[in-house]
Formats: C-alpha cells, structure tokens, sequence
C-alpha cells in the first residue's frame, strides 16, 4: 500500500533528457521520461522488505566517473546508473538503517567529488536516529 508519494525532479547537465523520479513507501521508484507528447515510464523497480522510499531520492555523479547516478534510499541505498537501455543497480550501500528521509549528493566537503548525505527519519525500538555521510570511495557491497 502506498502511504506517500515523492515527486522529484532534477535537471542533470549530463542526462541527454530530465526525467521525473517518483517514489513510493512501497518501497518503489519509477522513473518518467518525457517522449515529446507524454510522460511513459523509463524504468521501475521494488525492493520488497525494505523501508519505504519516501524523500530519500537524489541525483548525481557519486563515483566520479562523469555519469550521473540516482541514489535510492530504503533503509539501504540503491545506486542506479543509466547503462544506455536501462538502469542498472551498480551498488547498494547497506549500512544505513531506519528509513531515509534524506539522500542527498553534493560536495559538501569542497574537494570536486560529491558525497552523499544520508538521515533516518524513523527507527525501529533499539536503533538511534543516525546521519551519514559517505565519500567518494566508499565500499559498495
Ligand atoms: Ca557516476
Ligand atoms: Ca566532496
């Protein structure tokens, strides 16, 4: 059941078109491109057993390699970058938990490489609120 719905939307200099990136407490993300006369979906995907992916979605360039990824975040966070056909998960960062309200990839450390930000809004009982920040050059399980 869908108790939250995020639209989110980012110009990317280096997508050849913007897209809109919706996604739900499923938790569940589509991805909308729009084809000239209408938006149709690009891309979607569930990960079933996760918390919901309700604010916890950004755009970026997380590994330095000039693509941009679309960062997911659940509890985990899915990395998705576009492979020319399709989005293709390319890493998980599973150390986070609760669920994310805040993915967010920007150089917050002013060394040309982004980071990405990462918050829980809830926790399960015995878990502490926690906010990350992951640099370039993290482990991707
Ligand atoms: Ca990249
Ligand atoms: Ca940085």
């Amino acid at each position: 059941m869908t108790i939250r719905l995020l639209v989110y939307a980012k110009t990317a200099i280096w997508m050849e078109k913007n897209e809109i990136h919706v996604g739900y407490s499923s938790p569940k993300i589509t991805i909308f491109e729009w084809n000239g006369a209408d938006y149709e979906i690009k891309f979607e995907k569930e990960w079933p057993e996760e918390g919901g992916l309700i604010e916890g979605l950004d755009v970026g360039d997380v590994d330095d390699d000039g693509i941009a990824e679309v960062c997911a975040g659940t509890h985990h966070i899915h990395i998705l970058q576009w492979n020319g056909s399709t989005y293709i998960e390319e890493a998980v960062i599973e150390e986070t938990f609760g669920v994310l309200a805040v993915v967010s990839i920007g150089d917050c450390d002013n060394d040309g490489k982004n980071e990405i930000n990462a918050g829980s809004v809830m926790v399960y009982p015995g878990q502490d609120y926690m906010y990350w920040v992951f640099k370039y050059g993290w482990e991707a399980n």
